[in-house]
């Protein structure tokens, strides 16, 4: 590939003058912009230990009461994309949000998307466009672009989830701003019931939903289940994995990032192929092995890893005698509908 010119190679003059009519000359960067035949990515593979994380939430939840936090959240930083950017990848955040027993975090709603997977405790709940959803370990809870929502508790253990937005995409994009609201009444029920069999839908066709998101709680006991009964319908599968949809529709659950579930069978390791979405994993049961480029992670229950797009992912599961489940999140919706989406062998 041709070698081009250096921004040094030009007369000082020259370039006052460009930089006085905010102008720029192109050849010096157009390498670095549009590097050959694979993206440049600040994107690292990056492991956050649960066990290094929990004690240092909890002593946000004794340094800072909730109502001087709002969302008392520790950002899962990708060192890549430098801590302050609060970036796992280019488009995903991440964050481990800690509510304690009695708290309340007030309603708002914002332009980013969110959801929640849940890592532990009990008697905590979101309410989500007027559906009270109860967290659960394991569960998936979607707070679409727009939607109010709002978190309580009123349990006796603290409560922590892994927020997935994808607000460093929505904030480039200048379009991330939030609205404050009042506390929100109950005004809708939990559809993780009515969706319950694959392949039918609870209303009849004159009445179909004209929701966009029907289902807010996709409850783990339904994944894993889901999941097991896949391994052992299907036994040969290369893959068992099951995406978090629009029941409606059967599309993406959210607009921009991708969910899933995976499981690990005793003993099986699995090679994802290079495709351009970075991913997210977050161990929900087991306990896994996860090679990105030269790093190995070795994930514990409730661990997070993060990977860059255009390599390929090894996952193995540790045990030889109980199956791992993990939690994926990826931004495959997204390279879909910009026309960027590739899987290179
Ligand atoms: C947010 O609204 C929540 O509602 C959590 O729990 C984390 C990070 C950035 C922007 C908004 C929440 C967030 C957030």
């Amino acid at each position: 590939m041709q070698e081009l010119g250096r921004l040094a190679d030009l007369p000082e003059g020259y370039r006052e003058d460009l930089t006085a009519q905010n102008l720029v000359p192109l050849w010096p960067s157009l390498r670095s912009v549009l590097p050959p035949g694979v993206p440049s990515r600040r994107t690292r593979p990056t492991c956050w230990s649960y066990a290094a994380l929990r004690p240092l939430l909890m002593r946000a939840g004794e340094l800072t009461p909730i109502e001087k936090a709002e969302r008392r959240v520790l950002v899962l930083a990708n060192p890549g994309h430098g801590l302050d950017k609060m970036q796992a990848s280019a488009s995903i955040y991440l964050g481990m949000q800690l509510l304690l027993p009695g708290e309340w975090a007030p309603s708002h709603r914002h332009t980013p998307n969110a959801v929640r997977m849940i890592v532990e405790g009990e008697g905590a709940y979101t309410t989500v466009d007027g559906e009270k959803c109860p967290m659960s370990r394991g569960d998936l809870i979607l707070t679409p672009t727009g939607l109010w929502h709002e978190h309580g508790h009123d349990g006796d253990q603290p409560v922590v989830w892994l927020d997935v937005l994808d607000l460093p995409l929505v904030y480039y994009l200048e379009a991330s701003y939030v609205t404050e609201g009042k506390a929100q009444a109950v005004t809708r029920q939990g559809a993780e019931r009515a969706y319950r069999s694959g392949g039918v839908v609870p209303s009849p066709v004159f009445s179909r939903t004209a929701q966009p998101y029907p289902m807010l709680r996709y409850p783990w006991s339904e994944a894993r289940a889901a999941l097991e009964a896949l391994a052992t319908a299907e036994p040969r599968a290369e893959v068992v994995q099951v995406a978090y949809v629009n029941p409606e529709t059967g599309a993406d659950c959210q607009n921009i990032l991708g969910f899933s579930a995976l499981m690990l069978r005793p003993g099986e390791s699995l090679t994802l192929p290079a495709r351009s979405p970075a991913m997210v994993f977050h161990q929900i049961e087991g306990e896994s092995e996860i090679l990105v480029e030269d790093q190995r992670f070795r994930l514990a229950p409730a661990d997070t890893c993060c990977a860059p797009g255009y390599v390929p992912v090894t996952l193995g599961n540790r045990s030889g005698d109980r199956p791992a489940f993990l939690f994926l999140a990826d931004e495959t919706p997204l390279h879909k509908k910009l026309g960027l989406y590739e899987t290179r062998s």
